[in-house]
Formats: C-alpha cells, sequence, structure tokens
C-alpha cells in the first residue's frame, strides 16, 4: 500500500458487502472483518464512537501485500537467526494485522515510539528492513534516522518508550502543533507485560494530566515471555484507561481493518488536542518470544490452533476473493514479491560488514568525551597486545 492516506481520499470506493453487526457477540471488541472475511460495515462502541473504514480496491489489495510482505521477512530473519546469522530475533508472526493497520493509519507528522517487535510498523513507516537485522546481528545499532522517518530507536527496556513518546507528545503540545487536521501526534508501542511495569503506569499519568496527544497502542498478545496475561491484570487491558482519566478501546488486532480504524480515530483524536487514549489491540504471539524461547513449555497446542484460526492475513485473503478484489494472478504476484525482497533481505545480510571492535566508541556522544577517548586509546591498546599472537 503506498505511503499516504489510505481511507481518506474521495476515489472510488467499494461499499462493505452488508452490515453484520456484533459478530463477536462483544460489544466492546471493535472488528470490522471477521475470521471468516466478511465485512462488518461499521462497529459503534459503547460511548457511541463509530468506526468504518472506506478503502478502495486497490487499497485493501495494498494491505493484504503489506501483510505478506512483513510475514515472509519475518520468517526470513528468523530463520537467518536458525543458522546462526543473528544473535536474536523477535518474531512478529500473528501480529502483522495489529501492526500493519496501526501503522498506515500513521499520518506523515506522527511519531513513532517502538519496542523490539514492531517490525511491521517500521515497514509501514518506509524504512529499509534490512535495518533492525543489522542491529540483531550486531553489527550496528539499528541504522535509521528516527526524526527522518518519524520511527525511534528500537526499546529492549520494558516500557521505557512510553516515558519518551510522553515527552515527545508533550513537546508537540508545547510548540503549539495540535489542533489542526494536519496537526501532530505521537504513537507508543508496548505489550501487555509492559502495563505492569511503573513506567507505562507513569506514562499513563504524564500523558493525562499534560493532555498529551500521545496514543497507547497495547499489543496484548497474551504472553510476557512465558507470563500469561493473567499474571499481569485482572481487568481488560483498556479499561484501566479510564483509571487515568482517558479513553480505552479493544480492538480485535488479528484485523488489519479495525487496527487502521481505530487507530485513526485515536491519532485524529489527539492531534486535534483532545488527549490520549489507550488502544488495546488484542491478538496472540503465534511464534515463540524470541528465538532463545521455546513457548511448548508454557503453553498447550490447542491454544495455539485456536488461534491459527484467527490468523490475520487468511481473513484478509477471503475477503478479497469473496468479493472478487483479487484473483489467482495477483495472490501468485505477492508470493513473488515477498519471495524476492527475502531472498534479498539474506543476501543483504551476509554481506554486512563486521565493524572494527573500536567503532563501538563512536556516536556515543555526539562530539565525543575525554573519558571516552581515555577509553578509546586504553583499548585500542589492549587490541594491539593481541598481534602477533596466536589469539
Ligand atoms: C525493564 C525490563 N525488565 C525485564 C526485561 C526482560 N524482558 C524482555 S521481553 C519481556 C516481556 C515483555 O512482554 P510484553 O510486554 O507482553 O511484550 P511482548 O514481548 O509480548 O511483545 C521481559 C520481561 C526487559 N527487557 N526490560
Ligand atoms: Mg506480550
Amino acid at each position: 500500500m503506498a505511503k499516504g492516506d489510505p481511507g481518506g481520499t474521495t476515489r472510488s470506493r467499494r461499499a462493505a458487502p452488508r452490515s453484520k453487526k456484533g459478530a463477536t457477540g462483544d460489544p466492546e471488541l471493535v472488528q470490522l472483518l471477521t475470521p471468516d472475511g466478511e465485512r462488518i460495515e461499521s462497529h459503534t462502541s459503547p460511548d457511541g464512537t463509530e468506526y468504518r473504514v472506506d478503502f478502495t480496491d486497490e487499497e485493501y489489495r495494498g494491505l493484504y501485500r503489506d501483510l505478506v510482505l512483513v510475514r515472509k521477512l519475518d520468517a526470513e530473519a528468523t530463520a537467518l537467526q536458525r543458522q546462526g546469522e543473528l544473535g536474536l530475533w523477535a518474531s512478529l508472526l500473528g501480529q502483522e494485522a495489529a501492526q500493519v493497520g496501526s501503522g498506515r493509519a500513521l499520518r506523515t507528522q506522527d511519531m513513532a515510539f517502538p519496542t523490539y517487535r514492531e517490525h511491521g510498523v517500521l515497514y509501514c513507516r518506509g524504512i529499509d528492513p534490512i535495518m533492525p537485522l543489522g542491529l540483531f546481528r550486531g553489527v550496528d545499532q539499528g541504522g535509521w534516522d528516527p526524526n527522518e522517518f518519524k520511527f525511534n530507536m528500537y526499546t529492549i527496556v520494558i516500557g521505557a518508550q512510553t516515558l519518551h513518546a510522553t515527552g515527545y507528545a508533550m513537546g508537540i503540545t508545547m510548540d503549539g502543533k495540535t489542533g489542526t487536521d494536519d496537526g501532530e501526534a505521537a504513537i507508543a508501542y508496548f505489550g501487555d507485560g509492559a502495563t505492569s511495569q511503573g513506567d507505562v503506569n507513569e506514562a499513563f499519568v504524564w500523558a493525562s494530566v499534560f493532555n498529551a496527544p500521545l496514543v497507547f497502542f497495547c499489543q496484548n498478545n497474551q504472553y510476557a515471555i512465558s507470563e500469561p496475561l493473567e499474571r499481569q491484570t485482572r481487568v481488560p487491558l483498556y479499561q484501566r484507561a479510564a483509571g487515568f482519566g482517558f479513553p480505552g478501546v479493544r480492538v480485535d488486532g488479528n484485523d488489519v481493518l479495525a487496527s487502521y480504524a481505530v487507530t485513526r480515530t485515536a491519532l485524529d483524536n489527539a492531534r486535534h488536542g483532545q488527549g490520549p487514549s489507550l488502544i488495546e489491540a488484542y491478538t496472540y504471539r503465534m511464534g515463540a518470544h524470541t528465538t532463545s524461547d521455546d513457548p511448548t513449555r508454557y503453553r498447550i497446542a490447542s491454544e495455539v490452533e485456536a488461534w491459527q484460526a484467527k490468523d490475520p492475513i487468511t481473513r484478509v485473503k477471503a475477503f478479497l476473493e469473496k468479493q472478487q478484489i483479487a484473483d489467482a494472478d495477483f495472490f501468485a504476484e505477492v508470493d513473488e514479491q515477498a519471495r524476492r525482497e527475502s531472498v534479498h533481505l539474506r543476501e543483504r545480510v551476509l554481506d554486512m560488514p563486521n565493524p572494527e571492535p573500536v567503532t563501538m566508541f563512536d556516536h556515543v556522544y555526539p562530539n565525543g568525551s575525554p573519558l571516552l577517548d581515555e577509553q578509546r586509546a586504553q583499548f585500542t591498546r589492549y587490541m594491539e597486545s593481541f598481534e602477533g599472537s596466536a589469539h
């Protein structure tokens, strides 16, 4: 899908085939596309907010392409780690719709603060998907410019980025950049486990009382490594927002259309000066926490199978087929593009040069420091001490 303003233009649109209200039987869960690929025209939340999307056929096909590409690139990264080419990989498998839906809902001026798993959002921001692989191969620090792409560096410290995002969003207000259609907003990604962190709760307080233009986007993938959701909360996560004084909404995180709709609404509310909100994208981590984890130790196969039936890509494909928006040639062409891009990704990873060890002192401070210079010199002498030896 091209970067820009999908769902908000006036080109010819495909109306939702039929209205199918309350398909999940859960009025609190925003869903616009069922697991079977049925379109739900709109969803009205208990607070009266109506969610709907209005995409052209081309835009629907674009979302499908995004989903397939990010899944394929992610699978390639997992394979590279298994072959010893990456130190670690945190797979997004199962979370593609939450990431592509929210990522495409961002407007160009919006700033995103990711965790370590947001490869799909990174892709939507127009960043070369090779970038995080350098980080996980241990040959660079990530390498993209957060200001250029409006996508901050990956953050491994659980929840810390919600504070960074809150400070950034408060800055947007101080700069007077809210209140209009082209105002700015920020979005902070985090997981279900992160909601137990002090940082996240402090971010909620600050964003609330300063009315910061910020969307808290929680991907509830049901686990924090091996800890299941019931060890984090006794109430649905989106309801936590009420205690902090801002709205919360739960969306089907395996539904790319609903994820797009709720994020677009929340960001637009924020940019118009209506303050923060919390989105709980209800989803599932289909794979391991990272390549260092073995999920068979703490969850049963039937649970994984139940979520396989809610796969975020299968339902878009079913919809495109049923509505004759895409044919077999289109699906084959997308698969071929995904194959080509993953081969290209692999080739570029294998070509990554190993950095000189001494370069770890670069980029610590913009203008260096005397202490750092001293450490670099000491390290250089240490490395030189090995020259000519067998070690
Ligand atoms: C402050 C901090 N504590 C602990 C960890 C170790 N750790 C890494 S990932 C993780 C679980 C995070 O779970 P969640 O927030 O649900 O995100 P998910 O990985 O499921 O996307 C933990 C505890 C860490 N990185 N940072
Ligand atoms: Mg989690």
